[in-house]
């Protein structure tokens, strides 16, 4: 569910504006969805949301920079007035997603903060200047206002969602209510653009008022929600005063985070999680060799991810292990170590999901590594388009095949090819109906035996 244009529109009509959302995502065809609103209405800025670049899938990958295209196109067609993009999107590439559409303005990092003070300036037909949190082009050059830590104010931490989007089709379609209980990272990994996006100093919500709103989003039958911070466990303390306080409101919901990391997971926090309504988390470790684990600046070592195994083990909460294999320090051996871990320290009720291959986004030090090790030979402006690091020490196809046949040997395994069955979304919807609830990865091994019943497992 878009919970950054929802937090935005509610900032906007918060600050006296009066404020429409288009929510493209069950479009059958966008571009006449955008003409016949602009048609119908006259409207003063028209602000776009911009989640994602590509899938971060080196076998197929999408770029979906092309499909924004022709929208802003659209836009552009039917009305002069200004254009403002947004969405973690923008905050990692601003340059170069500007320059491809060639919109001049952009709000970087939390827009629920910032557009006030954009639509404050336009309607007093101010420029913009050095408002912090802002990306723009003037005279044909782009400038960068740092986003001043402003804060991450609660009040718009849930949305009204019924009344900015279709509520009924997302969750019909098995979707989560995203909500976050901080915004910030202090890891250093060494491909990853979180800290870009979020800053890389916690701002920490109270975590009584996280769990009133987990309680308000309940209320409202919204009860499968996932928590969307960058780590959900780091810092442990707040994560175990987030877990407590839910715990204490004994609500209906069923919660879940697809980013724990091994580092900060024990028995307390797992049997607090499990009090407090989880129903499965994501178990991050990339990795179980420490050569790649060191080369990916993960902060922990194999000896993390073996304990965080052993504590997962020891509790009932479904957990799903998500790797990214071809790293740098990826050798055949490495690769092979990794599987070996997840064979065998896996319960087969988990889940586990392989990625080949790390995208390779700008400014991080996996680009000066690619760069220093002579496989990286694009522009900075061309890491726009999807490009991948794999480890010069093995070959990508090789690991494909590995991964493959650890495939065929556990059906409780997934890679990027599994997310992209073209029968996903009718999986999603027909378990709703049948009564299954997120996450769905938690029935892998019977979805799978299913489709390789009938001859349809990858
Ligand atoms: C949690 C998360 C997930 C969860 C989502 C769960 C859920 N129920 O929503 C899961 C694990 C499922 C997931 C999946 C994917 N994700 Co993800 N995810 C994130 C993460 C960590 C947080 C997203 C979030 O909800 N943030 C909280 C909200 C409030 O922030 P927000 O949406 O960015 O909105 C704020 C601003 O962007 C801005 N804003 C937003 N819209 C607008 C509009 C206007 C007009 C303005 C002015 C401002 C504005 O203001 C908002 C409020 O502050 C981000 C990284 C990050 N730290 O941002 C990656 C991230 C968004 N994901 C990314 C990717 C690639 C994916 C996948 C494609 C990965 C894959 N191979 O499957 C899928 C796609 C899923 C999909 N359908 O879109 C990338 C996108 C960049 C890229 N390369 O395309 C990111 C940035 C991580 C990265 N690699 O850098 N993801």
């Amino acid at each position: 569910m878009p919970v950054g244009a929802c937090m935005v529109a509610e900032a906007a009509e918060r600050a006296g504006h009066s404020v429409r959302v288009l929510d493209l995502m069950f479009s059958s065809d966008p571009l006449r969805a955008i003409e016949s609103a602009l048609r119908k209405k006259h409207y003063d800025i028209v602000g776009v949301s911009v989640r994602n670049i590509d899938n971060n899938d080196m076998r197929e990958p999408a770029f979906y920079i092309t499909d924004l295209l022709p929208l802003v196109d659209a836009i552009r067609r039917l009305t002069r007035v200004p254009i403002i993009l947004g969405g973690a999107s923008l905050t990692v590439m601003p340059e170069e997603i500007l320059h491809a559409t060639g919109v001049s303005c952009s709000v970087l990092g939390d827009g629920e903060v910032v557009f006030p003070f954009v639509l404050e300036k336009f309607s007093k037909g101010e420029a913009l200047g050095d408002l912090p949190g802002i990306a723009y082009v003037e005279n044909g050059e782009f400038k960068e206002n740092p986003s001043a830590s402003m804060g991450f104010s609660d009040e718009f931490m849930t949305p009204q969602y019924h009344r900015w989007i279709d509520v009924s089709s997302y969750r019909s379609r098995m979707a989560t209510v995203p909500l976050q209980t901080k915004r910030g990272c202090q890891f250093q990994c060494s491909y990853c653009t979180y800290r870009k996006i979020e800053g890389s100093t916690y701002r920490l919500s109270d975590p009584q008022n996280v769990a009133n709103a987990a309680a308000r989003l309940a209320s409202s039958g919204l009860r499968d929600i996932e928590f969307v911070d960058s780590v959900f466990n780091a810092p442990y303390d707040h994560a175990m005063a987030v877990c407590e306080a839910l715990a204490r409101l004994r609500l209906p919901s069923r919660f879940q985070s697809m980013d724990v990391n091994p580092l900060f997971i024990d028995n307390e926090l797992l049997s607090v999680m499990e009090h407090a309504g989880f129903v499965g988390i994501g178990m991050t470790v990339e990795s179980a060799s420490d050569q790649v684990l060191q080369g990916l600046r993960k902060g922990f070592t194999s000896r993390h991810v073996h304990a965080a195994a052993e504590t997962v083990r020891r509790r009932r909460l479904p957990c799903l292990w998500i790797f990214m294999l071809g790293g740098p320090g990826e050798t055949e051996e490495t690769v092979k170590e990794t599987l070996r871990f997840a064979e065998t320290q896996i319960r087969r009720q988990d889940a586990a999901f392989f990625a080949i291959g790390v995208r390779i986004y700008p400014g991080t030090e996996l680009e000066t590594i690619a760069r220093q090790q002579g496989v990286l030979s694009a522009s900075t402006a061309e890491l726009l388009s999807p490009v991948f690091y794999v480890s010069p020490d093995v070959d990508g196809l090789w690991i494909e095949r590995l991964v493959k046949g650890a495939l065929q040997r556990n059906m409780h395994f997934m890679s990027a090819v599994s997310l992209n069955v073209p029968y996903l979304s009718l999986i999603h919807r027909l378990g709703y109906r049948l009564g299954f609830r997120p996450p769905l990865w938690r029935f892998t091994r019977s979805i799978r035996r299913g489709l390789r019943f009938i001859g349809m497992d990858g």
